[in-house]
């Protein structure tokens, strides 16, 4: 499903995020460490293999909130912005600093000149964050700084359930759409 936020072009569907060929950067629900985990930073570390951990290496450790900049070796995009989002339960005040890691990987792709990213729903699997919470900072976060974007044109929210996918529906339509 598409919206539209100041002219930016908001998708929200249901996929892996190592399968965005279209994108210019795919964002990863990192750990401090920049390592291989579980979730979409295994599936992201394991397609882009030890090329990868070298560069990631130097980078780390990153805090809460936090995103940095690589390049993606053997995946189709250009870039991989890795954010550390909270755990819920534990940083505080979680909406806040899941907000920031949105902010941080829009900054470093306008700073990149890119013009597309697709982003994961950061901190909904391993770190427990509620699903429809997160959904709501993320369109919060896009409406907020939508208007400051010039090289950014397309966003995508990619989902792994169809689940997931329809409460991200629900709730960036009520948010965008309002
Ligand atoms: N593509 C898109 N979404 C996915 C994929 C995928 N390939 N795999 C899982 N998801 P998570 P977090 C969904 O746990 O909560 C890691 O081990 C998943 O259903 O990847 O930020 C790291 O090493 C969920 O909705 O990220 C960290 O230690 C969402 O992506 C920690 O987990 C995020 O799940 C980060 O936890």
């Amino acid at each position: 499903m598409g919206f539209q936020a100041n002219g930016i072009e908001v998708e929200v569907v249901q996929g892996d995020i190592t399968d965005q060929s279209d994108m210019d950067a795919i964002v990863n629900a990192a750990n401090a460490e920049l390592r291989m985990g579980g979730g979409v930073a295994g599936a992201i570390h394991r397609a882009a293999g030890s090329e990868l951990d070298e560069e990631t290496r130097p980078l780390a450790p990153i805090n809460t909130g936090e995103a940095v900049m690589t390049s993606a070796p053997n995946l189709p995009n250009r870039y991989i912005i890795h954010c550390l989002g909270p755990v819920h339960g534990v940083d505080d005040p979680a909406s806040t600093l899941l907000a920031s890691c949105y902010q941080r990987a829009l900054e470093l792709a306008e700073d990149a000149g890119l013009e597309s990213v697709a982003f994961p729903a950061i901190s909904t699997g391993a770190f427990g964050f509620p699903m429809e919470q997160a959904a709501e900072v993320a369109s919060r976060t896009i409406l907020a700084r939508s208007g400051s974007l010039q090289s950014v044109r397309r966003l995508r929210w990619v989902l792994f359930s169809e689940e997931d996918r329809i409460l991200h529906e629900e709730v960036f339509e009520s948010v965008l759409n309002a």
